[in-house]
């Protein structure tokens, strides 16, 4: 009988771990301390579910992993990238990441700047070296990735999210927030895998678009709850940071009953749009109940 996604989901984990591990620099190549700072902030424990997002949408769709683990690697450089950036002074100032000391509280804040900012053009060295696929497929996951981290993605989404501390904004412009700062890189982990399968209809890529747009804002809409639910040692960040940089979130905003009722919401207008690939896109459904349904 075949194995149902969720008995694949360690296997997964583990082929992305060994691609990254053969992606980075060893840490015994110079500049050393760049170089294990750069695999600290890999290896300390992530959850993988953007590579998990890519690995399943390449199911759904029926494409060879072995063409996935390229972007599934490179926006994984890239969240790390993201976190590193997040916790630093400037920017939310924690300590605490997975559980571990961030990147800069283990090194020093210089390391953990320059080790963020070389996982970036690694990830598209990652996606360079993707000699499998054509050149123009190759163009799209350059310009998909790119748009997902950058000014029109993930890096505006933050810039938002730190402008509107202390404000009032209302639900479109909230998620609109989310949709950049933590959507854009779950979104382009769906894409991404569209863009490697031979010849997807406009309808099936429509609505994969969709379900990563609403997996994504649902996706930030439960870190929210956890930051407030959760505890300290099982989410590996100090509970209660956005109150403390008085965050504008789902639930300081509308309230946790509120929240809850949109993420359930968010993720059965992304399964509805699963409807179409009927079995295939079990791995998917799994993946969305997990986001809205994990403890960390
Ligand atoms: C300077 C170019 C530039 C970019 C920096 C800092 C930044 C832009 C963006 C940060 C965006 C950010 C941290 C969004 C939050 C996303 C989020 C909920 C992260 C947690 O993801 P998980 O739960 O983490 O997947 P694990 O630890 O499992 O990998």
């Amino acid at each position: 009988m075949a194995k149902n996604f969720s008995d694949r989901v360690g296997e997964y984990q583990q082929r992305v771990d060994a691609r990254l591990d053969a992606s980075l620099p060893s840490a015994d190549v110079a500049p050393q301390r760049l170089h294990e700072a750069m695999r600290y902030a890999v290896f300390n424990g992530g959850k993988r579910v953007r590579p998990l997002l890519v690995y399943g949408a390449g199911e759904c769709l029926g494409v060879d992993p072995d063409l996935l683990d390229a972007p599934a690697v490179a926006i994984e450089l890239i969240h790390a990238f993201s976190l590193v950036h997040d916790d630093l002074p400037a920017m939310d100032d924690d300590d605490l990441r997975r559980g571990k000391p961030t990147v800069h509280i283990r090194y020093d804040e210089a390391t953990a700047i320059l080790a963020a900012d070389a996982l970036v053009p690694l990830a598209f060295l990652v996606v360079a070296r993707l000699e499998r696929a054509s050149d123009a497929v190759r163009t799209s996951l350059v310009r998909l990735i790119a748009d997902a981290c950058g000014s029109v993605g993930m890096t505006g989404g933050q810039s938002i999210d730190l402008a509107a501390e202390g404000a009032r904004l209302n639900v479109a412009e909230l998620e609109h927030m989310y949709s950049l700062k933590t959507g854009a890189l779950i979104h382009a982990s769906i894409v991404s895998a569209c863009l490697l399968c031979d010849g997807i209809d406009s309808e099936r890529a429509a609505a994969l678009d969709a379900f990563g747009r609403d997996i994504g804002i649902a996706f930030q809409v439960k870190d929210d709850i956890l930051d407030i639910e959760g505890e300290t040692d099982v989410i590996g960040k100090p509970k209660g940071s956005d109150a403390k940089l008085d965050k504008a979130t789902w639930p300081s905003l509308f309230g946790l009953e509120a929240s809850r009722a949109r993420c359930d919401e968010l993720l059965h207008g992304a399964l509805a749009r699963l409807d179409i690939f009927g079995a295939d896109a079990a791995p998917l459904e799994w993946l969305a109940r997990f986001i809205v349904e994990r403890g960390r």
